[in-house]
């Protein structure tokens, strides 16, 4: 156990290195079918409610998610690498069915979410096995410190997106390319595999993807976007977002947890938070 928790700290230390930690465990949920199984629950829930299912901020309708995107270990590390003062700006999931042939394109995440500093960090957590075989999250170490390498293939990407408009492949579940293959031709990634539970922290500017789930078993990562108190929306004037703990700012409209899944508050308040967050809201219901 002891050698365990000297290695997490280790870890940690490296961030600032290399842009990522990892991996860190989820004791509780070690290994457990627990987490997929939410998951799957809050899909046919969204697929009830809404019609169809919802990746965005599902920590706004779901108290599972919630819970798991405030739990004291995440937040204790997510303290040590973007200060005390911390805000969850959204969160998604990221799913890939075995069979179906979906990417992620290497991306840095800030010319999509335009925020005004670098603390900004990513907790993506394991809700199945992510492997090589189905897809495993890979990353660029070091890469956070080039600063921006590439913008977006649009001018403007919230417009863009709210004009339904896609640049990317059909099977790349993010919309605008960066192209960034020469750059992953001379950097070469790093594979984070992982079991339920575990996960791991990325730096906004590091460079990160997936490819292509060749297993037999989905794949599935739960990535909870925290950031400090002092970021704000460079392009948004409403934005929204939840407060974990600190100072507060006044950047945000805030968001409060749902009381329960899916109840009515939280259901009008995921409405706004689509149609006001940064770069990504989504006005069809
Ligand atoms: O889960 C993946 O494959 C990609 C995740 C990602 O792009 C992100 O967390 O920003």
């Amino acid at each position: 156990m002891e050698v365990i928790i000297e290695e997490k700290i280790k870890y940690l230390e490296n961030y600032d290195q290399n842009g990522i930690a990892f991996p860190f465990q989820l004791d509780q949920y070690l290994n457990s079918k627990d987490l997929e199984k939410e998951y799957l629950k809050y899909n046919s829930k969204s697929e009830k409610i809404f019609k169809r299912k919802l990746s965005l901020k599902p920590h706004l309708l779901s108290t599972f998610f919630y819970n798991l995107s405030v739990n004291d270990a995440i937040i204790d590390k997510v303290k040590k690498v973007i200060g005390e003062n911390v805000y969850i700006w959204s969160s998604a999931f990221f799913s890939k069915e075995p069979g179906e042939g979906k990417i992620v394109s290497y991306h840095q995440d800030n010319p999509y979410w335009q925020l005004s500093t670098d603390k900004v960090v990513t907790a993506w957590i394991a809700l199945t096995n992510s492997d090589k075989k189905s897809g495993a999250l890979e990353i660029v170490p070091g890469s956070h410190k080039l600063g921006l390498i590439k913008k977006l293939d649009v001018d403007n990407a919230r417009e863009s997106y709210l004009n339904g408009e896609k640049t990317s492949d059909d099977n790349d579940l993010i919309s605008y390319k960066q192209n960034l293959d020469k750059f992953i031709g001379d950097n070469p990634p790093q594979l984070l595999e992982m079991i339920p539970g575990q996960y791991s922290l990325h730096h906004v500017n590091t460079v990160h993807g997936s490819g292509i789930n060749r297993s037999s078993h989905r794949r599935t990562g739960y990535a909870v976007r925290y950031i400090s108190s002092e970021t704000k929306h460079l392009e948004a004037n409403e934005d929204r977002a939840l407060h974990v703990c600190g100072k507060k700012n006044n950047y945000y409209i805030d968001e409060y947890p749902p009381k329960n899944d899916f109840d009515d508050n939280a259901i009008k308040q995921y409405k706004m938070s689509m149609s006001s967050t940064g770069v990504f809201g989504n006005k069809i219901y």
